[in-house]
């Protein structure tokens, strides 16, 4: 595919897709969305792909919702922005929930609105130290949507979550990783290589296993203790037959590195 709003590219089993509208701050507007369609459905397809790392190009990550595209825009006709949610952002982090890798945010500027939620989306959250969150719906009189009613309370518990939410303000990185929204803050000059490095490492990991780590964290809220005990024994099950369970207790057993094949 021809991509106009994001850059795509694989390398040595890391996929690399950076949001590219930098000068309205990597807004959301449906061609990009239709292209980060089409570059999940490449991870999910391509086998060689084992782990996907997002960021955006410029100053910001992503400034949620293109407020001026004609899916938003005012007229005579009110807009139905539930349908966008529904056709746009809905597959969009359902996608990311269910893709076969694992999945990294490199958070380099602001993330605000949906492009908040689009970070915790992702497995890890790394942010340069001069990043920031926000939760920009309530400045325009809507809700934190895609996802962010979820991830924000699971994260950082309900009072502020709340906060956060209903007034909009700022989050700075580093205040982000101390309330556990996010994992790690690091130095602006270092996140390029601070990611390239984790997602190297990734790439080396028992895929399926760390994939199954994600559904059965995401499950557990809505799980008592034994359904979730039955979760976890099913997908050990499943990974107790898998060649990458076979070689990590080999090379362990054989005092030696594992070479994972995602398999
Ligand atoms: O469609 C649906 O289904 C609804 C879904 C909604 C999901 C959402 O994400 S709703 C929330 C939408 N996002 C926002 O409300 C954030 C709006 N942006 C801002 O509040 C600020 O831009 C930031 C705090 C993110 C950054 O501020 P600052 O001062 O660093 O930059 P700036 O000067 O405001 O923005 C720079 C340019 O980007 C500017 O364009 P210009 O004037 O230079 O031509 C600005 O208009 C543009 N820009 C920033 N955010 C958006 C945007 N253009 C369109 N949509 C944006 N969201």
């Amino acid at each position: 595919m021809n991509y106009q709003n994001i850059l795509f590219d694989v390398d040595n089993g890391v996929a690399r897709l950076t949001l590219n509208r930098p000068d309205k701050l990597n807004s959301f507007n449906g061609a990009m969305h239709g292209e980060l369609r089409a570059a999940l459905d490449t991870v999910q397809n391509d086998k060689s792909i084992r782990v996907l790392v997002i960021s955006g190009a410029g100053r910001a990550f992503c400034a949620g919702q293109d407020l001026a595209d004609p899916a938003m825009a005012m007229g005579p006709m009110q807009p139905d922005i539930g349908n966008v949610v529904e056709q746009h952002y809905k597959p969009l982090i359902l996608g990311l929930q269910n893709l076969r890798v694992p999945t990294v945010a490199m958070v380099n500027g602001i993330a605000a609105g949906a492009g908040a939620s689009l970070a915790l989306a992702c497995d890890l959250v790394i942010a340069a130290k001069s990043a920031s969150f926000l939760q920009a719906f309530s400045k325009i009189g809507l809700i934190p949507d895609t996802g962010g009613t979820w991830f924000l309370p699971q994260r950082v518990g309900m009072a502020r979550a709340m906060g956060l939410a209903l007034l909009a303000d700022k989050l700075p990185a580093e205040k982000a990783a101390e309330w556990g929204l996010i994992w790690q803050v690091v130095d602006d000059g270092e996140l390029q290589a601070h990611v390239d490095k984790l997602a190297a490492q990734l790439a080396t990991m028992p895929t399926k296993a760390l994939v199954r780590t994600r559904q059965a964290m995401h499950a557990a809220p809505n799980h008592t203790l034994e359904q979730q005990l039955s979760m976890e024994g099913g997908f050990m099950r499943e990974l107790g037959w898998s060649p990458d369970f076979a070689e990590g207790s080999a090379a362990f057993m054989e005092k030696r590195a594992p070479k994972f094949t995602g398999n």
